[in-house]
């Protein structure tokens, strides 16, 4: 998968694509990131890349010319890409997103800075995406979420340890909490269940876990997501409703 990302600020993006799963996934050519520069594709001595806003007010806008011509150009290659601008506007991104954007073949993807972009610019745009509802001084850091959680869902990016499959999130719920040694730690010990050895047993209380904290938490993520019937006991027991309504 390709990513392009079009940006005033391309020198974010360098350290935190270089380490970790997402360095090592470029490394084996299982995703290619590419990084340019709005500013090379603005016209005049200086590159002017903004402007002040029509009818007044305060802040810069991205100019429209620079932006534009920096897609058309990327269109010029194959594979055709999926053109997605990055703005507090758009559409807030949540895991199905991410997976079907991890369908596309290749996106392109616009950082918008300053206080926003020319309007016209959305004439070369599929989708808005936001991160969520608080406002970042770029995208930039909102394109490093989107980018990892999309090639973190291309085959051969995780590895078997770390099947995304498995993420309770896929599922639409929080994960079950995680214990390693010590068994004992500052006097609170690890649940007598994981030490059990019962698989069936462990599979249970993580999936009562999981139901209870993603309940307590983030009781949003319930009323969307498909809940078997052993699921719904588990729920009427923590609380005495359906848990559903
Ligand atoms: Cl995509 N851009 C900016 N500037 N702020 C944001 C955002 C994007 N998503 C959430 N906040």
């Amino acid at each position: 998968m390709i990513f392009d990302i079009l940006t005033l600020f391309p020198e974010m993006f360098l350290s935190p694509l270089e380490g970790s799963i997402i360095g090592k996934a470029r490394e084996a050519c299982k995703v290619t990131i590419n990084l340019f520069n709005i500013r090379d594709y603005a016209e005049g001595k200086h590159r002017v890349t903004d402007d002040y806003p029509f009818g007044g007010g305060k802040g810069m806008i991205m100019k429209p010319e620079p932006i534009i011509r920096g897609v058309e150009a990327l269109q010029a290659n194959k594979p055709t890409a999926r053109v997605i601008l990055m703005t507090p506007q758009g559409t807030p991104l949540r895991q199905e997103m991410v997976k079907r954007l991890a369908q596309h073949a290749r996106l392109i993807i616009i950082c918008g800075r300053y206080e926003g972009v020319d309007e016209r610019v959305r004439a070369v745009v599929d989708e808005e995406i936001s991160i969520g509802d608080y406002v970042l001084t770029g995208g930039e850091l909102a394109a490093l979420v989107l980018v990892d959680a999309v090639a973190r869902m291309i085959p051969g990016v995780l590895g078997d340890e770390e099947a995304s499959e498995d993420d309770s999130f896929s599922k639409g719920l929080l994960e079950y909490p995680h214990y390693t040694r010590p068994r004992e730690f500052a006097g609170r010990r690890v649940p007598e269940v994981l030490i059990s050895g019962d698989h069936q047993a462990i599979e249970q209380w993580r999936r009562a876990e999981t139901l209870r904290r993603t309940w307590e938490r983030r009781p949003d993520l319930i009323s969307r997501a498909r809940l078997s019937d052993e699921d719904q006991r588990i729920l009427e027991k923590l609380n005495g409703t359906s848990g559903t309504d």
